[in-house]
């Protein structure tokens, strides 16, 4: 075992609060949802009971409706806002009342093919929950946030995206007003300096939005109605369908035929929508604001996360790598999160610029799936040596290759265990 990778999992260990990880202390200290689907395939390599208990601990938020929300707030902390007084849900386990994107499929897939690996016994017992969970979520994002049934999923707030301040949202977010009725008390620029934050005036509009949804009782029908902000997104809709991808297989390894072909008939609906949202003169994927009606042709590096759920052909190959090589130009880590020749580029701003581990290893996958290897095996080595350099940053200055934000990130620590494994 390299120092790294003994590092990698000392940071999950001090984030351990119990059989699920905190992304970093104090200014994340309850579970995020993707964060954690992560650091459960991190800890599918060497300690597979305990990447169960990351996603059943997950689970525990989990809604009636089959909602997984984007925080679960196990125990309390006073070092972050918005926490379980603004959201004003009403779930057992308090959570927030959005969701965030669906890297859990994947993550239990990996988590199950271990346990078998491994040799253990009650594998199939201690997955068979877990698959109930994931098909109920996935049965959640068509029903819920596909409601005319066009096989790409939306958003209702960015904070879903996981993309928070993303240029993507700029022109729908102008539309969302700044009054709230909640006193807003930022808690994040005490640990991080604000220039890499979220603007004062973006926080006004993401409380505005959960004012919103908690005034509808959290009731997805009567949220969608009145959402202010809408998006058909095209990130979310690819690591949906690459996890329903992954739970057909575990399904029918589970001997849940029915199941399986129940999802394999959202994927083909996702898959073909998708595939609709490729724009030839962008050289990328769109998503689609469905207040507007229009596509958002902000470059961000959703544009290209659908490779990891598609299998395409070659113009589109061509294209899109080629896109990708000169947003990645001149960069000391790549992949820029916006292109450095755009408007609204920052380069520490969170995700108006900055390169993040996880959202390579999306890429990466993506790029060897449609066998572009020698580009995936550039941006993993790319990704490995920022983190040697300059250790488990939450994120990375694309154009300098400091790091930014929280430091030894959870997500960071487990995308370096799994990219510096042997490449493919
Ligand atoms: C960031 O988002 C949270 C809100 O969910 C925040 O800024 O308070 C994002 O980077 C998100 O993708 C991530 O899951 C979360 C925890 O790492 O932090």
């Amino acid at each position: 075992m390299n120092d790294f990778i003994a590092k990698a999992r000392a940071i999950l260990k001090t984030n351990d609060r119990g059989g699920y990880t905190v992304p970093t202390d104090r200014l994340y200290p309850f579970q995020w949802n993707w964060d954690s689907a992560f650091v459960a395939m991190g800890f599918a390599g060497y300690d597979v009971l305990r990447a169960y208990r990351e996603l059943e601990r997950l689970v525990e938020g989990q809604w009636a409706d089959g909602m997984i929300p984007h925080i679960v707030f196990h125990a309390p902390s006073d070092t972050y806002f918005p926490g379980p007084a603004v959201w004003r849900t009403s779930h057992s386990v308090p959570t927030s009342g959005i969701t965030q994107p669906p890297v859990f499929g994947m993550a239990l897939k990996r988590v199950h093919d271990a346990a078998v690996a491994s040799g253990l016994e009650n594998a199939v017992q201690r997955s068979m929950p877990l698959f109930e969970a994931a098909l109920a979520w996935h049965r959640w994002w068509y029903a819920a946030r596909d409601p005319e049934g066009t096989g790409l999923v939306a958003l209702l707030h960015p904070w879903e995206s996981g993309s928070d301040n993303s240029p993507a949202w700029d022109l729908a977010m102008q539309r969302v007003p700044t009054t709230t009725e909640t006193v807003i008390v930022r808690k994040d620029t005490g640990h991080v300096d604000a220039s890499m934050r979220p603007r004062d005036e973006d926080y006004k509009r993401f409380i505005h939005l959960v004012d919103t949804y908690a005034a509808c009782g959290w009731d997805p029908a009567r949220q969608w109605e009145v959402a202010p902000f809408k998006i058909a997104e095209v990130q979310t809709t690819a690591i949906l369908l690459k996890s329903g991808e992954e739970l057909v297989v575990l399904a029918r390894a589970l001997g849940r035929t029915a199941e399986a072909e129940e999802l394999q008939a959202m994927n083909s609906r996702s898959r073909a929508a998708l595939l609709s949202q490729w724009r030839p003169k962008l050289r990328r994927f769109v998503s689609r604001d469905l207040v507007s009606g229009e596509d958002i042709e902000a470059p961000t590096q959703a544009g290209f996360v659908p490779l990891l759920a598609l299998d395409l052909d070659r113009d589109i190959l061509t294209a899109a790598s080629a896109e990708m090589t000169l947003w990645s130009d001149g960069m000391q880590v790549a992949f820029p999160s916006t292109p450095k020749t755009y408007s609204g580029f920052e380069a520490k701003r969170y995700w108006r610029g900055p390169s993040w581990a996880i959202i390579n290893w999306l890429l990466i996958d993506g790029l060897n799936r449609n066998g572009l290897t020698e580009m995936a095996a550039e941006l993993r080595r790319s990704t490995i040596g920022a983190i040697e350099k300059i250790g488990f940053a939450e994120y990375f200055d694309p154009i300098t290759g400091e790091g930014c934000g929280g430091l030894d990130f959870s997500w960071t620590a487990a995308a370096y265990m799994e990219l510096s494994k042997a490449a493919p």
